[in-house]
């Protein structure tokens, strides 16, 4: 037990996983509490399988006495604690001494380049540049080889050695067999971050996490912190071991007692970057636009008066001097209540650099959302789109954010459906900082009652290419990959899934996603079946179930089409939004249709969809660059998938897929039903093969996602027989 916390489940990250590392003869050389954190890993892995661990390095406290035996310390059961007095660390606490570099035989050196000298076990080769290496390793890079029997991490940084440290974990036994090639590894994009909407007070509406699936907060609870550090140590583990360098700490939407984690409860927000800090990850935090009127006592809050900016800068200057490496400011501004610039008659320009300005000094960014829009719009008024919003706000303004301002734009033009075509504003702007929002949080896709894993889903994002298909991905916009269109570089956000449930995410399965995350924006064009394969053998390693390969083939038919599946019972064709408005969770056909949120699907006798052309509707089909702008014009050339977000089309209307849009509807919601039932079935061979409190818990979410599909299905399809009139051809009951 935690401070009276249920032991949270190890995730994918249990003892067994470290099992190849830890059964051998480890060196770690190299100074610097990351390297304290990598050592630590070690010895915990060694103590656990058997192995041994060194320390050598320039400046280490430590000499070369091997580690063995000793105890497993892990406060949470599932890694170290250096901070818990009950982990011995041997040798690490000695009076500096000069002791012979380890000389006898090693299996694996995780190596800092820098730190001389080389140890003389790392073989000579090891130390070579690959042929056809395309530039320096960088702050998180590592290189990883093989010769000689010896394994070889090698980092020009602490956090390469750390990241090193979790690919051998990945890797395995096949970490040590045969010979490696010389391999560098680099994150695609320097900022991977998770932006979290905890809320430090109980919001009556939203409660203590906004959008949250997973219980309370891991870091607030009734207006205090949670108090959990073990589960606080735990979580920037797992998020170091799949790449994930930074996070934000509370909501977007600031409340008063959320403000003033700015100022006076700063505290607060150190201690969770002092956990944090151990395992690479720099904390953010989500601050609100009016700060200096709600606690700074100013009469305004105007980008443009010296006085908001002098309190800005003083302000910011506390935070530094409280927590060094803090990362930055995340805003939403002037979008579904949250005060901005717009008050004072000021662009986001003009908002965005006030706080740049004040964070350049110290490196911090402010994370800018493009989540703009009039979301008091009245449904009878054809002409406003919401889809539109972003752009119009931000495109203009191209060429006048600092440096140090990243525009944060979730990845569809509306807000997280499980199918949007991807937002034009990510091709709209070449001279500004971009960084993209996914959800991992499944407010749109089933709420972590539903297995729905997304990964496919942000592969296709990322993979999307604006300017067409011979041109760059969204990835290669985030990672600077040089060509025409944007080209400063960007991070990849995703609003987290993380509660303090015992699985972490309340669905156990939904902790695949948040792994995914990581991964993909460590490298977007990793495969999502290989990223499950991945999560899988960490977080069931085949010594710890009944039938290792029934348990791979079960996950696999489980999760790989399961973002499609649920994209079949629910809203038809990219329409979106026909989730009750009380919650999102579950059908709601015209929950939002006469609502002023401006997310209508406007079906009627004859037909459905939105006219988003620009030839006779809405006009945001003109936002992307050719091809797309006119690929989208036209219901002939739209992608099936997006048909009814582009197009307002009879039911009659036939698809590329040779369906009508009525069939098609009553035909995917009856397959997607079947999906789901097939997902139960295939579940309920795992009952004695794994660990039981995760086999109930994904067992008892498949009944529900059964009964919440089968509503899905016979909502949609009641609604839209008795809307058109047209009977299903194969004659299936409709209600
Ligand atoms: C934090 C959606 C959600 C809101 C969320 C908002 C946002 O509208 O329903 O809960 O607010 O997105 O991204 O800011």
């Amino acid at each position: 037990m935690n401070g009276g916390e249920p032991e949270p489940h190890a995730a994918w990250l249990p003892p067994e996983a470290f099992r190849a590392l830890g059964a051998r003869r480890v060196l770690v050389h190299g100074d610097g509490p990351l390297v304290d954190t990598v050592f630590d890993e070690v010895v915990w892995a060694c103590a656990g399988h058997g192995g041994q661990a060194w320390r050598t390095g320039v400046g280490a406290k430590s000499g070369d006495a091997p580690a063995t035996g000793s105890p497993a310390p892990p406060a949470t059961g599932s890694g170290p604690a250096a901070d818990d007095p009950a982990v011995e660390r041997p040798a690490v606490d000695d009076p500096v001494v000069e002791r012979p570099m380890v000389g006898g035989p090693v299996d694996l050196v995780l190596a800092l380049r820098g730190t001389e000298p080389v140890p003389p076990v790392v073989p000579v080769d090891a130390t070579a540049t690959p042929v056809g290496d395309d530039g320096p390793l960088g702050d998180e890079g590592f290189l990883l080889v093989r010769v000689d029997d010896v394994t070889v991490v090698l980092a020009d940084a602490p956090a390469g050695l750390l990241y090193g440290l979790f690919e051998l974990v990945r890797l395995g036994e096949a970490a040590f067999t045969g010979d490696r090639p010389a391999q560098p590894h680099r994150p695609a994009l320097r900022r991977r971050m998770l932006d979290h909407w905890d809320n430090v007070a109980v919001h009556p509406v939203m409660g203590q996490v906004e959008r949250g699936y997973a219980g309370g907060s891991i870091f607030w609870r009734d207006g205090v912190p949670h108090g959990d550090r073990d589960r606080l140590r735990a979580y920037g583990r797992l998020l170091a071991s799949c790449g994930i360098n930074a996070i934000s700490v509370n909501n977007v939407n600031v409340g008063a007692v959320e403000a003033r984690l700015l100022t006076d409860r700063l505290d607060d927000v150190a201690e969770i970057a002092d956990l944090l800090r151990r395992y690479g990850v720099r904390v953010h935090l989500s601050v609100t636009f009016a700060a200096p009127v709600v606690l700074g006592g100013l009469p305004t809050a105007d980008p443009l008066d010296d006085g908001v900016r002098d309190w800005w800068d003083a302000t910011t200057r506390r935070v530094y001097a409280r927590i060094p490496d803090f990362g930055g400011y995340v805003v939403k501004a002037d979008s579904e209540g949250q005060p901005g610039p717009f008050t004072y008659g000021r662009d986001h320009a003009d908002g965005a650099n006030l706080l740049a300005d004040a964070l350049a000094p110290h490196g911090g960014v402010v994370h800018w959302r493009a989540f703009v829009y009039d979301h008091r719009q009245d449904w009878r008024d054809r002409t406003t789109d919401r889809a539109r919003a972003a752009y119009d706000h931000f495109a203009p303004l191209d060429g006048r954010f600092a440096d140090n301002v990243v525009l944060q734009v979730k990845y569809g033009p509306v807000d997280f459906q499980p199918r949007e075509p991807v937002s034009p504003v990510i091709a709209a702007m070449p001279a500004t900082r971009l960084a993209v929002e996914l959800q991992v949080t499944q407010e749109y896709t089933g709420q972590q009652w539903h297995a729905c894993y997304l990964a496919p889903w942000w592969s296709e994002v990322l993979g999307f290419r604006p300017w067409g298909p011979q041109e760059r991905t969204v990835a290669d916009v985030l990672a600077d990959v040089p060509g025409p269109g944007p080209g400063r570089g960007g991070d990849l956000v995703a609003v987290s899934n993380v509660g303090d449930d015992p699985f972490w995410c309340g669905h156990p399965l939904a902790q695949a996603n948040l792994y995914a995350f990581g991964r993909l924006a460590w490298d977007p064009g990793l495969e999502p079946g290989a990223i499950l394969d991945e999560w899988i053998d960490l977080t069931f390693p085949a010594p710890t179930v009944g039938d290792p390969a029934l348990v791979r083939e079960t996950l696999h038919a489980v999760l790989d089409d399961s973002w499609r599946t649920y994209e079949r019972y629910t809203a038809p064709l990219g329409v979106g939004f026909m989730v009750n408005p009380a919650g999102h969770y579950g059908p709601g056909v015209d929950g939002y249709e006469y609502s002023r949120w401006g997310t209508y699907h406007f079906a009627d006798r004859d037909g459905v969809g939105v006219d988003r052309t620009r030839a006779t509707g809405t006009g945001f089909a003109g936002q992307y660059p050719p091809p797309w702008s006119q690929v989208y014009e036209s219901p002939e050339r739209c992608p099936d998938e997006l048909l009814l977000f582009f197009h307002h089309v009879p039911y009659s209307h036939v698809l590329h897929s040779g369906s009508t849009v009525i069939q098609h509807i009553y035909d995917t919601h009856f397959a997607g039903v079947q999906e789901v039932v097939a997902m139960r079935d295939r579940w309920r061979g795992l009952a004695d093969v794994i660990d039981r409190a995760v086999y109930d818990r994904v067992a008892e979410r498949l009944e529900e996602q059964l009964r919440c599909a089968t509503e899905w299905r016979d909502q949609i399809n009641t609604y839209f027989f008795r809307k058109s009139g047209v009977p299903d051809a194969r004659g299936r009951r409709i209600h």
